[in-house]
């Protein structure tokens, strides 16, 4: 079966996800940053919900390290990088480990640390995404889809990517159930062409424009550009490939 949560809050209190295999979204734009920082090179994406936190951890990692996060979407002081994609170029994070902070999407990350996969899905690898979640249900795992949403709320980017994974899932594999959540997530989803008109009418993405990074939802708009999946090992996120 595939269930949706359409906010963290769904997820079981006592954080028990054993046998389950987990595809964390934030589109906007915790999940497009962490899979274009590998697609640049990163070796790795270390998220932490706390930025004290992540100062902490980067002084015990030493060199190599890049810091980066937002609060409010904006820049954190001190810190290399931001939370735009398009920051992470090769040439700022290549052969580095990236330890980012985040409102939403890393939180949710930390909250699903015992789910017995885990990986991160955005638009821009959705395909991808989808081949994840069905070698994990070919695997005998149940799988759930977490929409990170906007500061404990619903997010309607997030829902509607749940529902494109879903809407993929299903042509790859036959027979597939859903819960209500991801029926209710394709049933929003099938309602756009594409993530831009998503975007148009999503909080966070008006938000976003506001703030000035227009350009960042143009890019995390763009539809299964990369072909990998960030999955967790050992409190990293990695290519699934680059995993020995
Ligand atoms: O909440 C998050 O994880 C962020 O992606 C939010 S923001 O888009 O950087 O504001
Ligand atoms: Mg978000």
């Amino acid at each position: 079966m595939i269930d949706v949560a359409l906010v963290p809050a769904e997820l079981p209190e006592n954080h028990q996800l054993a046998d389950q295999a987990v595809l964390v979204i934030d589109v906007l734009r915790a999940t497009s940053t962490i899979v274009t920082a590998l697609a640049a090179g990163a070796t790795s994406v270390v998220p932490v919900s706390d930025p004290a936190e992540a100062r902490k951890l980067a002084e015990a990692l030493g060199d190599g390290i890049v810091m980066a996060g937002e609060r409010g979407g904006l820049p954190l002081p001190g810190f290399d990088l931001g939370n735009s994609p398009l920051e992470y170029t090769s040439e700022k994070v290549q052969g580095k480990v990236v330890v980012l902070s985040t409102t939403n999407g890393t939180v949710a990350l930390q909250r699903v640390q015992t789910a017995e996969k885990v990986g991160t899905a955005a638009f821009l690898n959705a395909a991808a995404a989808a081949d994840w979640a069905v070698q994990a249900l070919n695997e005998g795992l149940r799988l759930l889809l977490v929409c990170a949403g906007t500061v404990r709320r619903f997010s309607w980017e997030d829902t509607c990517l749940a529902g494109l994974l879903t809407c993929l899932i299903q042509e790859r594999q036959e027979g597939v159930t859903c819960s209500d959540g991801a029926v209710a997530a394709v049933r929003l989803w099938k309602g756009f062409n594409d993530a831009n008109e998503v975007f148009m009418l999503s909080r966070h993405g008006k938000r976003l424009k506001e703030l000035g990074f227009g350009a960042d939802l143009t890019y995390c708009a763009r539809t299964s550009v990369i072909n990998a999946v960030p999955e967790l090992h050992n409190a990293r996120l990695m290519f699934a490939e680059r995993i020995s």
